[in-house]
């Protein structure tokens, strides 16, 4: 059992102001394995406060300085690799494959990318008669989600700190563990009292009182567009500056060139990954309509070959992580049979011998129309979508009729139509035959938010700039 109620508080584990001890569960087995504390307004009072106080010294460290610090939170995470992999599969359900590999990796890959990145970094650039530099913001409060947590607080925590800022980060109480790791990382790392606080709670206590903190700068957030949107609302009286990543509902666009078997096969599997909670996640497979019953044998064969099951087995893909989120896709899986798509593969209901956890089978729907509830909505559960295009404008329409524009995937053999394709799709990401890089900006057009985390462009989301004009 573990027990983390206490917050990171400039430097030091300091009790909650009032006390409220909360379980966490294992979505695996539906067990409490362990309690954080809810905070409130006081507690982020508190951590503003620290931070505030060392963003005074902290904003003048040089680059060299925070160079050290970042190497040393880099050899930190790699003595505590194991432990933060268990963390987020025994609370958010990822095969511990998935743990270890991708979602330490993550964390681990966008340290390395802060210090490249910084050593490279130019604070200050003359252009004609001024000098524009670039600035801390100042006090960053962080809010981050549960489905790729240590990511979610790398891309935030890693640009904040190389470039001066201090913060307070308060992750999903769904999935708190691995930051109390990481808030351990930090100290061990000897990252100065207060640059980095930790404040553990849920939106409507902690979160507001972060958005609507009049001694906070900028709020970054990671969630949810409904949650997304209250924050903008909280945040806007004190003008702080909000970056905000959301949802995605990302056209995966399969091409008449591609090797389409094999295509459709990977686009579903992609699909399943997370067990589809992933913001960036293909879930609109858009295949030209003459292939599309093709495209159901190929899908349907490759949803079957996603074997659900226990995070510490062998299985491709655990439950998604709580009861909420099971009902949540459940309900999306028989509107979907409701208003007439072709179901192929999966279905509602858990899968067979997985009748504890919340587990959901791998799904796929086909002959789906783009103004089905399951094509608009983000399902975040491993559930796809196929729909039929006439010619490449219908693909693109189709692509781009959505309120999300997060990410977009083209798949097909002839890189030249695919880069034009791509141009005309509106969403901040477009990935052909799969592309993946640490240094691409990531963020989204529309409903799926503004900001850019990832490589330099996360740098900037945390910078002001200056422009410093006659002295010449
Ligand atoms: O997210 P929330 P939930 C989407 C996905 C999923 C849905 C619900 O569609 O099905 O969101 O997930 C904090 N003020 N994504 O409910 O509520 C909350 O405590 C301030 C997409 O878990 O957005 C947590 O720390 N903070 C997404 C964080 O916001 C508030 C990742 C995320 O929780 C708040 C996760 C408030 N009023 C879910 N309300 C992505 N973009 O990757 C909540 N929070």
């Amino acid at each position: 059992m573990r027990n983390c109620t206490k917050f990171y508080i400039d430097g030091q584990w300091v009790d909650p102001v009032e006390e409220n001890t909360q379980p966490v569960e294992n979505p695996a087995t539906e067990e409490t394995i362990g309690h954080i504390s809810f905070g409130t307004k006081a507690d982020v009072d508190k951590a503003v406060a620290a931070a505030r106080r060392a963003f005074e010294s902290f904003s003048q460290t040089s680059k060299e300085e925070r160079l050290t610090l970042l190497r040393a939170i880099q050899a930190e995470i790699e003595n505590r690799k194991e432990e933060l992999a268990t963390a987020v599969s025994d609370e958010m359900g990822a095969p511990m494959s998935l743990a270890s590999g991708p979602h330490v990796g993550l964390l681990a890959g966008h340290c390395q990318k802060a210090i490249e990145i910084l050593e490279g970094f130019a604070f200050e650039r003359q252009d004609g008669p001024t000098l524009h530099v670039w600035e801390p913001v100042g006090v960053v409060g962080m809010i981050t989600p549960w489905n790729w947590p240590l990511n979610q607080i790398a891309c935030k925590v890693f640009p904040a700190l190389a470039t001066g800022n201090t913060m307070v980060l308060k992750p999903s109480e769904i999935a708190p563990f691995n930051a109390y790791i990481f808030a351990e990382i930090m100290d061990a790392a000897g990252v100065p009292a207060g640059v980095f606080n930790l404040v553990n709670g849920d939106g409507p206590g902690v979160g507001e009182a972060i958005s609507g903190h009049p001694d906070i700068d900028m709020v970054s957030f990671t969630g949810s567009t409904r949650a997304g949107i209250l924050i903008a609302k909280n945040a806007a009286d004190t003008v702080k500056r909000v970056a905000q990543e959301l949802g995605g509902k990302s056209p995966n666009i399969v091409l008449d060139d591609s090797a389409f078997t094999q295509s459709v096969a990977k686009g579903t599997v992609a699909m399943m990954g997370n067990s589809g909670q992933t913001c960036t996640a293909p879930s609109r497979m858009l295949v030209p309509q003459g292939r599309m019953e093709e495209a159901k044998a190929a899908a349907k064969e490759a949803a079957e070959g996603v074997i659900p099951g226990d995070p510490k087995g062998n299985a491709a893909i655990g439950p998604v992580v709580s009861r909420t989120q099971w009902d949540k896709i459940q309900g999306l899986i028989e509107k979907g049979i409701e208003e007439g798509a072709t179901l192929v593969a999966g279905g509602p209901g858990k899968p067979e011998g997985l009748e504890t956890g919340h587990y959901v089978k791998p799904t796929v729907f086909a002959d789906v129309e783009n103004d089905m509830t399951i094509a608009r909505e983000e399902i975040f559960g491993p559930v796809l979508c196929i729909l039929g295009y006439e010619d490449y404008d219908d693909a693109i329409r189709i692509a781009n009729d959505t309120e999300y524009g997060l990410a977009s995937a083209i798949t097909g053999e002839d890189v030249e139509t695919a880069r034009k394709l791509a141009k005309r799709i509106r969403a901040g990401r477009v990935a052909i035959n799969g592309g993946y890089d640490l240094n691409a900006a990531f963020g989204g057009y529309k409903k799926s938010g503004n900001g850019r985390e990832w490589g330099e462009w996360g740098f900037h989301d945390f910078l002001e700039v200056k422009a410093v004009m006659g002295h010449g």
